[in-house]
């Protein structure tokens, strides 16, 4: 459970850091299933996630994402619905149903894994409405300024959508000072391995590059409230897998529901 401090601290700034979640040996199975899943990407005898690619394109400075893990080890599966997560989660959206929307490894490899430029989560959802507020991202290593932790903009979830103004800055580290007026200040965010951290759908993020020689493998979590409903004009990875129809509630064998806990 978080505390009220907590919650406050999260609307104020748009992340928060919620602490320890997984142990040692936690840390280590999810870690092997990560490497497992990519080496077995090809097998057709087993489960494979939605999607596994290099998000950026360029093979020099991969970022290896992977969509729906939870569908292909069943570890993830049982951290998707861990009840500290979602607890958190209901706490800092005020839902009183979650269901899974979808989640994303992203493992930056040492010395040459790559940025993941500025962005907000909602703006990138277009096939659900209203945005899922809170997504919960879990480090599998200590992730901090040399192996490309995550970077926020403090307050940014208030200041709507943004996403045209974030794709236009060039460089990762060249985040204006200023935007429409309001100073712009950017705090790297390191994450313990094992810890759990949580941003808004509209707080502006990124994270940097791996120059270190350790990896850095973390999942993101996202999820829906009982509230999100199916928009059958927009594009998403998980758009092939809806069962329902336009405007309608969304659930499904691929969006179970997590909270409340049975
Ligand atoms: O893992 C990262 O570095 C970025 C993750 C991200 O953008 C997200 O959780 O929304």
């Amino acid at each position: 459970m978080l505390t009220p401090t907590q919650i406050e601290q999260f609307h104020v700034n748009g992340f928060l850091n919620g602490g320890q979640l997984l142990n040692d040996e936690e840390v280590e199975e999810l870690r092997g299933e990560v490497m497992r899943v990519i080496d077995e990407r090809e097998r057709t005898d087993i489960p494979q996630p939605v999607s596994l690619r290099n998000l950026g394109g360029n093979d020099s400075t991969p970022v290896w994402q992977i969509v729906n893990i939870w569908e292909a080890s069943e570890p993830f599966r049982r951290l998707v619905s861990r009840q500290e997560i979602t607890t958190a989660i209901a706490q800092l959206t005020g839902a009183t149903e979650l269901r899974i929307w979808h989640d994303q490894i992203q493992y930056k490899p040492p010395q040459i894994g790559g940025t993941t430029h500025w962005h907000q989560d909602a703006p990138l959802w277009p096939i659900i409405a209203p945005m899922t507020e809170v997504t919960a991202w879990v480090a599998l290593d200590d992730a901090d300024e040399s192996n490309g932790c995550m970077s926020m903009a403090p307050g940014s979830h208030t200041w709507g959508n943004n996403i045209d103004f974030l794709r236009q800055v060039e460089e990762y580290d060249s985040m204006p000072s200023e935007f429409q007026g309001r100073a712009v200040q950017v705090t790297r965010c390191p994450v313990k391995k094992g810890e759990v951290h949580f941003h808004h759908a509209l707080t502006w993020h990124g994270s940097h590059n791996n120059t270190s020689q350790r990896p850095r493998r973390a999942i993101a979590l996202h999820y829906m409230t009982n509230e999100t409903r199916f928009v059958a004009s927009g594009e998403h990875v998980m758009k092939p897998f809806v069962e329902v129809g336009d405007g309608e509630q969304m659930q499904g064998e691929h969006f179970p529901q997590v909270y409340p806990h049975n």
